[in-house]
């Protein structure tokens, strides 16, 4: 790469995650930047000349903790309408489920979002990624679900890429129509899957909207069968999928991923042994969602013990949903992630980085190494503790998505 690189921090402390102890931290080290692609990781004493002499702009930090951009690999932040009712109906005892099963839940999501056109589901959604963004995201999946019929299902697809192209961040798109059987095919959930997989998927992936399909397999939504059925669709249309695991109850989730070559399987508080190995055996990641564990005040835990000893690497995400994770922050995932699920702070920014990166299936970014996208974030923390400690609040000094900068704190 010739002329001078477009930016170079010093005098921070890196957490590269580049795959060795302690989250690859570097003390007194340099991060430098060109064409949104990083140039430089590493101690400041082995940077190859004087500052002033590779880069443009030259900041110096002072000690500040600078992380990858954190990836969310798991949002539903498209929707229309909200559900705070439902939350308070929560509180006087109701169950998720048999809110669900009243008419309410993604049904009542169901019928806001098919009422919203795009620039009004645009409006609502954008500043729920800005939150994202707000407090050190600079990737998100963003998953459809709420729409159920092909055109708001393309819809809601559509507005994801728009919010990746105004915030300057990565968006990732799934195709998530099979997450609740739609009003007009009460009862006949497997002729749904047949529109699925015959309308649906081929439209979303001959348009480009998709970049992979994931279905809610539990007792309240699809059963292994039928959701067979969407990933062998996926699979013909070359499409990689993920799935919504053994959330609620143990329905074989885990493995049915991992018989698919899943890239993740997600929630998993029910998953079994069994199912934990499959994923280890397959290399499908295990995306954890302490916002949801905590909204629905969840008392089972995911099996952290078991995916560590397989060797399942462990990603956390925020779920954002109006339903069971109205969670606008990942760092505070990460924060609930140690708390709740017990995760080192090394593992929980690990989870939000590298490893949800790997289960978006993208290699290019979750970690600060040389050649790779320049997706940072500068933080007002020193320790990569301080990030799982502090509970809410904002603590991303600056965040930086492809050499760009998208959100400073003044
Ligand atoms: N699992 C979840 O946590 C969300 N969807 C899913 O399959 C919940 C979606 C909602 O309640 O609106
Ligand atoms: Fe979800």
């Amino acid at each position: 790469m010739s002329g001078p690189w477009d930016g170079l921090l010093t005098g921070c402390t890196l957490a590269t995650l580049d795959g060795r102890p302690h989250g690859g931290l570097v003390e007194d080290a340099a991060l430098g930047w060109k064409d949104g692609r990083i140039t430089f990781a590493g101690p400041q004493r082995e940077l190859p000349d004087a500052p002033d002499r590779l880069a443009t702009k030259v900041e110096a930090l002072a000690g500040a903790l600078v992380t990858p951009g954190l990836v969310d690999c798991h949002t539903h932040l498209v929707f229309g309408g909200d559900r705070g009712a439902e939350f308070e109906q929560r509180l006087e005892g109701a169950s998720y489920e048999e809110i669900t099963r009243a008419g309410g839940g993604i049904m009542s999501t169901v019928r806001a979002t098919r009422a919203a056109d795009e620039d009004a589901l645009f409006a609502q959604s954008l500043p729920r990624a800005r939150a994202l963004v707000a407090d050190g995201a600079t990737t998100i999946e963003i998953k459809s679900g709420y729409g159920l019929d092909l055109d708001s299902e393309l819809r809601m697809l559509r507005v994801a890429r728009r919010i990746g192209a105004e915030l300057g961040i990565g968006v990732r798109t799934t195709l998530l129509a099979a997450h609740a059987v739609p009003p007009e095919f009460a009862g006949r959930a497997d002729v749904y899957i047949d529109l699925v997989c015959e309308e649906i998927l081929p439209a979303a992936a001959r348009d480009g909207l998709a970049d992979a399909v994931d279905a809610f397999a539990e007792r309240i939504a699809f059963s292994p069968a039928q959701t067979r059925r969407v990933f062998a669709r996926a699979r013909e249309l070359g499409l990689p999928v993920k799935l919504h695991a053994d959330q609620l109850s143990d329905g074989g989730g885990a493995a049915l991923a991992a018989e698919f070559g899943a890239l993740s399987a997600e929630h998993l508080e029910h998953a079994s042994e069994a199912g934990v190995r499959a994923m280890a055996a397959a290399g499908t990641v295990a995306v954890l969602l302490p916002g949801a564990f905590y909204a629905l005040r969840e008392t089972k835990l995911p099996p952290i013990d078991a995916l560590r000893a397989a060797g399942v690497p462990i990603a956390i995400a925020t779920d954002l949903n109006p339903g069971t994770s109205p969670l606008l922050s990942l760092r505070l995932g990460m924060s609930m992630a140690s708390t709740l699920f017990r995760l080192t702070p090394e593992e929980s920014l690990t989870g939000a980085t590298a490893n949800a990166a790997r289960a978006l299936g993208l290699t290019d970014r979750g970690r600060l190494v040389t050649g790779l996208r320049a997706d940072f974030v500068v933080w007002n923390a020193h320790r990569i503790a301080d990030l799982c400690y502090w509970i809410g609040g904002a603590l991303a000094r600056r965040v930086v998505a492809d050499g760009q900068v998208v959100h400073a704190a003044n």
